[in-house]
């Protein structure tokens, strides 16, 4: 595990250089999801499938940006499942990006999900892994230095809701808007990374991207995106579900499907429960 987390640091470096100095244009091609990739996307894909083609334990990995599983080692352990560059429509605002990853054994599916790291390129570049705990190292003078552990309170202050708002259904609208009125704060800036870093660091709250009348399933993908930091909040004493359950218990039956999700605080986490409960 020690020489992907290595891997990934590698990757970080690089992908930060590339933010800094790389081309933000569109490319003339399309994900297997439809987006039009960013020159970024494909850069940034590229640099992190090259540096996992060195790792031996790294049995597979399948990117968001590509159609399908790309075989590496026969013998290797682990299936990586990664967003190379997540948000990366925001470079062009300079607004916070990230990419993530999702560790896997066996099979690509939430059962199998034993570890997460993800990446966060803003004013500063953060790693957070999750196997036993939530640790977050920054990246001073070449090096990812240890920071601290990460846990969730019991209760927040962010709320940061996703999608698009004409297409809730009428009792997620509701739901959001008592949520402001007790006083949360809104945060959502568009990026899944840098929204979900900040309510980890700033102890809890709720990021929801649930399903709507445009995207009944969610737009956020299984397992390159949501049970990578499904994994990271349960570790940091917080939850992830889909409206009913916990998303780790969700069936994935193609490898970029998608997911309604929700992520925080307990207490935050079991009002969406308690409000969906009354809606199949
Ligand atoms: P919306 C970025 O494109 C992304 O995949 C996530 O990083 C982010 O949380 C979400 O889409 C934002 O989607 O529909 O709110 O703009």
């Amino acid at each position: 595990m020690q020489e992907i987390i290595e891997a990934i640091k590698e990757s970080a470096i690089k992908i930060k250089h590339l933010i800094q100095t790389g081309d933000t244009g569109k490319s003339e091609q399309e994900n297997s999801t439809g987006d039009t990739q960013l020159k970024l996307d494909i850069a940034s894909d590229e640099i992190i499938e090259e540096i996992f083609k060195k790792v031996p334990s790294i049995k597979a990995i399948v990117s968001e940006e590509q159609d399908s599983i790309v075989n590496l080692n026969e013998n290797g352990q682990y299936l990586i499942a990664y967003d190379p560059l997540d948000g990366s429509s925001l470079v062009d605002v300079n607004l916070s990006v990230g990419s993530i990853f999702g560790i896997y054994k066996n099979e690509f599916n939430a059962k199998n999900i034993i570890a997460s790291v993800y990446v966060v390129f803003g004013p500063r570049v953060e790693m957070v892994t999750a196997i036993d705990d939530v640790k977050m190292y920054r990246l001073q003078n070449g090096e990812f230095k240890f920071i601290q552990n990460i846990v969730l309170n019991e209760k927040g202050k962010l709320n940061a809701p996703g999608s698009t708002q004409n297409c809730w259904a009428p009792f997620h609208k509701e739901m959001i808007d008592d949520i402001f009125n007790d006083g949360y704060r809104l945060r959502y800036s568009g990026g899944m990374v840098p929204d979900l870093h900040q309510i980890l660091l700033k102890g809890g709250g709720l990021f929801s991207y649930p399903g709507t009348t445009d995207r009944p399933k969610g737009k956020l993908r299984q397992l390159f995106e949501v049970f990578p930091f499904a994994y990271v909040y349960e570790k940091a004493n917080g939850a992830a579900i889909d409206g009913h359950k916990r998303v780790l218990e969700v069936e994935t039956t193609h490898i970029h499907d998608t997911t309604p999700c929700f992520f925080g605080s307990k207490t935050e986490i079991n009002r969406v429960l308690e409000v969906y409960s009354k809606h199949a």
